[in-house]
């Protein structure tokens, strides 16, 4: 196998020597002959076809064994329902975090105290959801700035925010939306992160009952849920959560306002012309239908407002959640609306908080909202009019800086530390650096291909980092081998700090198609190595099943047989479980390993059991021996010179 990375020290030696030499253009470096290291670069150079742009982009990405990352990426894993865990600049691939989908090397989903995390709102009816559409991976922030505490994630195709703990990267809780069946804008936090937002996408009536498409713009509608963050606990309250109704206009994506803008919330919206289809009956596909009007609407939100109205009793309780209904909404001005040119996709609120960027799929441009303008309007009752729903629309001209012109199909913005925005523009391939201040594209990069989310280091909290930007693009046909009609998606990572933005490296991401993306930097996250004995993880407490060495059991009550179990190099205690058929059996496990990195599986065969004993790790399996035979148990992690040995037997004697 031929490999890139093998060249790389020799070239950085090469480069050294290169110092100060111009580079030459496309070719090998201007190294000087008498150095038998530059010698040896320019022929591997020449061998693999590399430019001395290639050599500099393999210095600025490769990191030698044992060299760390400095920023971690945390992208959605599409369909795939989980969450992937990148390092920057290599771009390796550190973890897959199972979040709404089974993942079996954490154990996650297979049999132990996970499944009830991984329950969480899969039951729709009669139906068992077993994916998710995961879009938008948001991590919490304090004042503004991610704090490397937790992350949240949206799965679109039901509705559902998960919670991810960063203490041990693992999925903690998710909850459903009880309201409305499909979310996009979501899950952005508000800067302390007292409340994760989930805004609907599809319009349909609240509670996910039913109505005819006929009633449309009478019970068909969108909402903007507020999902309380109880950090202490680390996990969602559903209790303390609330909602704001909207109107039908399938609103898009969000952001929360920062710093002046703190307390604000801005949701895009397309189809504002409440087109619903209906080709076979002689209408236009949704499609045209919601492509008619020139604009749609920003929609702007006072959340402070709104909680107040709900804590003073304005609410109506659906499905147990508070809603605050479109009427108070649109009377109090809690809900206003601005024009934003067609079809607009990403609403993105600049580092200082006093802009909110939109881009237009169907537009050439970025619009610059002003939020003091903004805020200016409301205070003063200047509004234009009111839409079909009574609430106060702004005048689009009034509350606008500006508007850059970008190229064909400017989707998601990011920024920089000096001032800079990154658009991600969908149908010119590309990414757009623009100024700021006087709003003019200042570069721009050709990706491959078709870009759709966009994310800068750090790039959407009050101090963006610079350095990086990773376009995550939807196909590579030429990037990489074949692999059937269904090609890889491509993260590419671009150096920022570079006058030009200069691409560095290609990264495949072979699940999913992913969304949304954040980076932070690496030392912001502190997780922890090994768990106190017996915790169990899903409540971060000691298990009141765990089990300490020496008090290793078995205890029979009638037909359910409890076992209480240690695993440590290289054995479980005990390693025989002798059951009858038709025992219920409640396994309970604790890792009573307390040393980094030792880490066991267990499984028990044909039983689809299997767990990830991390150190100090608990976890309880209960299961009916429903079928007589002999089960072999072993752990499934190579843990330790004798792991093969770290076995033992399910006996389930047969009914006579
Ligand atoms: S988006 S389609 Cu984040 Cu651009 Cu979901
Ligand atoms: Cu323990 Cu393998």
């Amino acid at each position: 196998m031929h490999s890139s990375r093998l060249i790389i020290p020799v070239a950085l030696a090469a480069l050294t020597f290169a110092c100060g030499k111009p580079p030459v253009e496309g070719g090998a470096s201007a190294a000087p002959a008498s150095s038998g290291t530059s010698a040896q670069v320019k022929q591997l150079m020449t061998a693999r076809g590399l430019s001395e742009a290639d050599v500099q982009a393999a210095l600025k990405t490769y990191l030698p064994s044992g060299k760390l990352d400095e920023y971690l990426i945390f992208a959605s894993g599409g369909q795939s329902g989980q969450v992937l865990v990148i390092g920057v600049p290599s771009m390796r691939l550190l973890k897959l975090i199972g979040v709404f989908t089974p993942e079996p090397w954490q154990g996650y989903g297979y049999g132990g105290l996970s499944d009830a995390v991984l329950a969480g709102g899969q039951q729709i009816g009669n139906k068992k959801l077993t994916w998710a559409d995961v879009h938008h991976p948001n991590l919490s922030e304090t004042k503004g700035d991610y704090d490397g505490q937790f992350l949240f994630v949206n799965d679109k195709a039901n509705a559902r925010v998960a919670v991810i703990d960063l203490a041990d990267f693992s999925t903690k809780q998710i909850v459903a939306n009880p309201l409305v069946g499909s979310d996009h804008g979501g899950a952005f936090v508000t800067p302390n992160t007292e409340y994760v937002i989930e805004t609907s996408q599809y319009p349909a009536p609240l509670g996910r009952e039913y109505a005819p498409i006929a009633e449309y713009k009478e019970k068909y509608r969108g909402l903007a849920m507020f999902w309380k963050f109880d950090r202490t606990k680390g996990r969602i309250d559903p209790s303390q959560s609330w909602a704001v109704e909207l109107p039908p206009y399938t609103q898009d994506l969000a952001d929360s306002g920062k710093l002046v803008s703190d307390g604000w919330v801005f949701i895009n919206s397309f189809n504002s012309e409440m087109a619903t289809g209906g080709i076979l009956e002689g209408n236009p596909p949704i499609e045209s239908g919601a492509s008619q009007n020139d604009m749609d609407y920003l929609h702007v939100i006072n959340w402070k407002k709104a909680e107040q109205l709900i804590n003073a009793g304005k609410a109506r309780t659906i499905k147990g959640i508070r809603v605050l209904p479109l009427e108070v909404a649109a009377a109090e001005n809690v809900l206003t609306l601005i024009g934003e040119p067609k079809s607009p996709h990403g609403a993105d609120v600049t580092p200082d908080g006093t802009e909110i960027v939109v881009g237009g799929k169907l537009d050439t441009h970025t619009t610059v909202y002003s939020f003091a303008k903004i805020k200016a309007q409301i205070e003063a009752g200047k509004f234009e009019g009111k839409d079909g729903f009574g609430i106060n629309i702004l005048p689009f001209k009034d509350s606008i800086r500006g508007q850059a012109e970008i190229g064909l199909g400017p989707l998601h913005t990011v920024f920089d530390d000096k001032g800079f925005a990154y658009t991600s523009v969908f149908i010119e391939s590309v990414v757009a650096k623009w100024s700021l201040k006087d709003l003019k594209v200042v570069d721009k990069i050709p990706v491959q291909y078709n870009i759709g989310h966009i994310l800068a280091a750090e790039g959407d909290t009050v101090s963006p980092d610079g350095k990086y930007v990773v376009a995550m693009n939807k196909m590579s046909q030429d990037r990489f081998q074949h692999v059937g009609p269904l090609y890889p998606q491509n993260f590419q990572l671009i150096d920022v700090d570079t006058e030009k933005m200069t691409m560095l490296i290609d990264g495949a991401i072979g699940i999913g198609e992913p969304h949304y993306s954040q980076m932070i930097k690496a030392d912001k996250l502190k997780p922890i190595s090994v768990y106190k004995m017996g915790t169990n993880p899903y409540t971060d407490e000691i298990d009141k099943f765990a089990v300490t060495p020496g008090k290793e059991r078995i205890e029979r009550k009638g037909n359910v047989v409890d076992v209480y179990m240690t695993a440590v190099r290289s054995h479980f205690t005990p390693d025989r479980i002798e059951v009858n058929e038709g025992d219920t059996i409640n396994l309970h496990i604790t890792s009573v390993e307390q040393a980094e990195d030792q880490t066991h599986g267990f499984t028990i065969d044909m039983h689809n059991v299997n767990l990830s004993l991390e150190p100090g790790k608990h976890e309880n399996v209960t299961f009916v021996a429903d079928k007589a035979g002999v089960f072999p148990m072993y752990c499934t992690e190579f843990c330790s010179a004798l792991h093969l040995e770290m076995t033992g037997y399910l006996l389930v004697k047969p009914k006579k």
